[in-house]
């Protein structure tokens, strides 16, 4: 049916594992198609999986994203570190979507072989874009690229959830997009552990920093590392955005990312992040519970579009449509109609 006989497929799976650049841009390719072979290769590559350090970099459309992470991907390689990078946006530089000047600087990225760039398309991923693009993150981390950049949008929930899908999330803003900070729009001051303030040479860049540093102040409420008098002092145990609870009070940092200024601030600070994540109980469980989750989903639809009647089917969409049952009744009575000993 998929046209890859096993053979081909742990082949395919052998290749990825030592690095080689066509394999593993055939193998996304596969993953990204779903269905049997991209099952097969997922199964062969997750145990090779979970060295890598995933970065999620998200905001609003145009705050310089693509000009940050290709400025970072060239901080770490001067780190001596490989980077991959899944641009999940039809509108990045990474697809061909920018100024000639963003081209030029991704140029000197993709003709080096410790980085490797994919760009997936937003819309129409078969089983939802946050499996597929976690999916393409892991083909890279098996291929062994030890930090990971995934760039979204923060404009939908989608998009939110792929950054989340990131050991750290960098929140992107640019100065003089509106009074609001765009953050707190979309959502995402909760999301992220490291905010930038990109375009610094623009003008409020520092009033964007004051604010941020404000709103994040606000959300720790009077609990976290507050600076008194010069002094850094913990005043409870919850700092700012601090979704786990265990104490990581994200910094504001201002870059120029055309310029490569401040980069290697956020450089650092994403490793300070890395390094208090690490060592972090939990969060590998988190990871793992969130997976399963995403497989389940996918599972249990599935088995359902495998196994449900399709008269059954029918009668409850007209039941919702009529109103003589509301949907959440219809589906429950679906699934059980599922259940062994009730066909
Ligand atoms: N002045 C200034 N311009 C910048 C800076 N960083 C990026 N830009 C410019 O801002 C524009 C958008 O940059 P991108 O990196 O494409 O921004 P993006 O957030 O990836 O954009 P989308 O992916 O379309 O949401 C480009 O013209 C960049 O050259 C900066 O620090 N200062
Ligand atoms: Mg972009």
């Amino acid at each position: 049916m998929t046209g890859f006989p096993s053979g081909s497929i742990s082949a395919l799976a052998e290749r990825v594992l030592r690095g080689e650049r066509r394999a593993l841009a055939r193998a996304i390719s596969r993953l990204e198609e779903g269905g049997e072979a991209g099952r097969e290769l997922l199964a062969l590559l997750y145990a090779h999986g979970g060295r890598a350090h995933t970065i999620g970099v998200t905001g609003a459309p145009g705050t310089g994203k693509s000009t940050l992470v290709s400025a970072m991907a060239r901080g770490y390689r001067r780190r001596g570190l490989t980077v991959g990078i899944v641009a999940v946006d039809p509108s990045s530089p990474f697809t061909g979507g920018a100024l000639l000047g963003d081209r030029v600087r991704m140029r000197d990225l993709s003709g080096d072989p410790g980085v490797f760039i994919r760009s997936m398309a937003t819309r129409g991923a078969l089983g939802g874009l946050a499996r597929t693009a976690g999916d393409v993150v892991l083909a890279l981390d098996a291929a062994g690229y030890e930090r990971i950049f995934i760039e979204t949008v923060g404009a939908g929930q989608d998009e939110v959830e792929v950054a989340t899908l990131a050991h750290t999330v960098v929140i992107v803003e640019a100065p003089g997009l509106g009074d609001e900070v765009q953050v707190l729009k979309a959502g995402l001051l909760e999301t992220g552990h490291i905010f930038v303030v990109n375009k610094a040479d623009r003008d409020g860049a520092e009033q964007t920093v004051a604010a941020l540093q404000a709103m994040l102040d606000l959300a720790g409420g009077a609990h976290g590392v507050v600076d008194h008098h010069g002094v850094r002092m913990s005043v409870g145990e919850a700092p700012a955005g601090d979704r786990a609870g265990d104490g990581w009070r994200p910094p504001v940092l201002a870059t120029i990312a055309t310029e490569g200024r401040g980069v290697e601030e956020v450089l650092d600070a994403i490793e300070a992040h890395r390094a208090h994540a690490a060592s972090a109980a939990g969060r590998d469980r988190h990871f793992a519970e969130a997976q399963l989750a995403r497989a389940l989903d996918e599972a249990l639809r599935r088995l359902l579009a495998e196994h449900l009647d399709s008269a059954a089917y029918e009668e409850a969409v007209q039941a919702v449509l009529s109103r003589s049952a509301d949907p959440y009744t219809a589906a429950a009575k679906l699934v059980d109609s599922l259940r062994p000993g009730t066909a």
